[in-house]
This record gives structure tokens, C-alpha cells and sequence, in this order.
């Protein structure tokens, strides 16, 4: 199993704006499905570093790329912007739905996180959501990579 250290995670939830707490509040009602937001033609988000196959320390820098749309804050209401999520060892979310706390959310436009993983073998992957939290349609997810760690 891997385990994301309570700093990281920490550091997510205090950039995420107050909407982040009526998400929680919203999922535990039960997830209704939402209305996406059009993805931006051609957009595409993709990991800077580390790279598919990396060896990285426990602790380690993952950088976001975003092409053909914004970063914005979430609850930030504005045409062809979102904000990035950090998947860990798991599949994609459902996509009818905002995302939960088990993923890492960086709702304050963060562009890169520090992530420290346990020793071995990860998945990474990325997902944008909207100023809900909600994938885009189609979601702009990258690629699943694998890293691993010393
Ligand atoms: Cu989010």
C-alpha cells in the first residue's frame, strides 16, 4: 500500500479554497450526477517530471504541464480553465461526479506538489478537474505513469 505523507496532503487542503469543504459535504450526501464542463479544444495535461519509469527519492517534486487550457483556483468560474489532481496508485474516478478526498486536489492552481511515497512501485496520474471538481468532458487526464521509489 502506498501512503502519501499527512504534509502532503495537508498542504493540498489548505491551498483549496473553502469550496473544497462543500464538496466533502455534497459526496457524503450521495453523488448525484453533475453537469460537466466541455473540455477546451485540444487540451491535454501530461507530467513534466518525473518521467514514465523514474527512479525518484521518497520524497520528490512532480511537475504538472497543461496545454491548450488555464489553471484557475476551483470555484473559479472562468471558460476553458481547471485545476489539477494527482491520482496515486488508483484508476480514474468516476466522471459524473466531483472528486473526492482520497485524491489530491490543488483547487489554489498549484502547478507542481511534493509527494513522499513509500519504497517501490507507483502510479501516477493526472486528472483536471472544474471550478466543481468535476472531470472535464472528455476528461483531460495524462497518461498513467510509473515510477519507482528509493
Ligand atoms: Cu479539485
Amino acid at each position: 500500500m502506498s501512503r502519501v505523507t499527512t504534509a502532503s496532503v495537508a498542504a493540498a487542503l489548505i491551498a483549496a479554497p473553502l469550496a473544497f469543504a462543500g464538496v466533502f459535504a455534497q459526496a457524503a450526501e450521495g453523488a448525484a450526477p453533475v453537469q460537466r464542463t466541455p473540455a477546451p479544444e485540444g487540451a491535454e495535461v501530461y507530467f513534466i517530471e518525473p518521467t514514465d519509469g523514474a527512479t525518484v527519492p521518497q520524497t520528490f517534486t512532480v511537475k504538472f504541464g497543461l496545454k491548450n487550457m488555464g489553471v484557475a483556483p476551483a470555484g473559479t468560474d472562468k471558460p476553458a480553465t481547471g485545476h489539477h489532481h494527482l491520482l496515486i496508485d488508483q484508476d480514474m474516478p468516476p466522471l459524473d461526479q466531483p472528486m473526492g478526498g482520497n485524491i489530491m486536489h490543488f483547487g489554489g492552481g498549484q502547478t507542481e506538489a511534493q509527494v513522499t511515497l513509500d519504497p517501490g512501485s507507483h502510479t501516477l496520474q493526472l486528472l483536471v478537474g472544474d471550478m466543481n471538481h468535476v472531470p472535464h468532458d472528455p476528461p483531460v487526464h495524462s497518461d498513467k505513469i510509473t515510477v519507482t521509489v528509493e
